[in-house]
């Protein structure tokens, strides 16, 4: 199975076992959201699901959603969400999650801890021993002395000995495509923090970067994860937290 099929096995399983009508649905960013969102668009459009509404954690997401016809609110009228689903770029073994590969983090964070449940979608290569070396961990920033914040960010202590590198091009990859700076929905930067070695207290290491003034929001996401499901080239396995 391609990793693509895998994707699409975990994104529609998830709405499968996880959506019922009536529900408000957080609709993650990312490839494998996109399965997730297209199943969800499906069961709405066959009538399998009805009264549902969602809310989008990107404009790329939202496009996406609008092109099935799924309705569409924010949280400024549905702040308490049924389900949220989302990929992620790394998973612990403690489902502890490493995202904002896509650049789409502080949104994908405001939705998620708003959701009774958060299910997470990956294909096997999302699983590591230790946060940190598999996937650079994105922080958003706000552009005024946006060199500055990188440099304190560099300097924390739980960011020891972390190469800390301003996101180009567009911020929904880290494929440094341009010579532009990145700018997310919200119209702030990224920094990516690459660590040699797993990062040993991720709690810790997220209070650190959420206090330092010009962070918006980081990448690690704690003891939010409901369940995951992976996708892996022996089927399909799932574990909750
Ligand atoms: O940017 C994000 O947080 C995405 O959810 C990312 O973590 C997973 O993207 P993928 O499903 O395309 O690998």
């Amino acid at each position: 199975l391609s990793q693509d099929e895998l994707k699409k096995m975990v994104g529609y399983k998830s709405v499968d076992d996880y959506v019922e009508s009536g529900m408000v649905v957080g609709l993650g960013t990312g490839s494998t959201a996109y399965f997730a969102v297209e199943r969800l668009g499906q069961k709405l459009k066959d009538g399998e699901l009805k009264d549902i509404v969602a809310i989008p954690t990107s404009v790329r997401t939202k496009e996406q959603a609008e092109s099935l016809g799924i309705p569409l609110v924010t949280l400024d009228t549905h702040s308490k969400l049924d389900v949220a689903i989302d990929g992620a770029d790394e998973v612990d073994p403690d489902l502890n999650l490493v995202k904002g590969g896509g650049g789409a983090l502080l949104r994908e964070k405001m939705v998620e801890v708003c959701a009774d449940k958060f299910i997470v979608i990956v294909d096997e290569s999302k699983l590591c021993d230790g946060l940190g070396p598999g996937f650079p961990l994105p922080v958003e920033i706000t552009p005024f002395c946006h060199e500055h914040t990188l440099r304190t960010i560099a300097s924390l202590p739980t960011c020891e000995g972390c190469d800390a590198v301003l996101r180009m091009g567009s911020s929904s990859t880290n494929k440094p495509d341009g010579d532009e700076i990145a700018v997310t929905d919200n119209g702030n930067y990224i920094v990516d923090l690459h660590f040699k070695e797993a990062i040993k207290d991720a709690p810790a290491m997220a209070s650190e970067l959420k206090n330092t003034v010009g962070v918006v929001d980081h990448g690690l996401f704690c003891d939010m994860t409901t369940a995951v499901i992976i996708a892996g080239s022996d089927g399909i396995s799932s574990y909750c937290s």
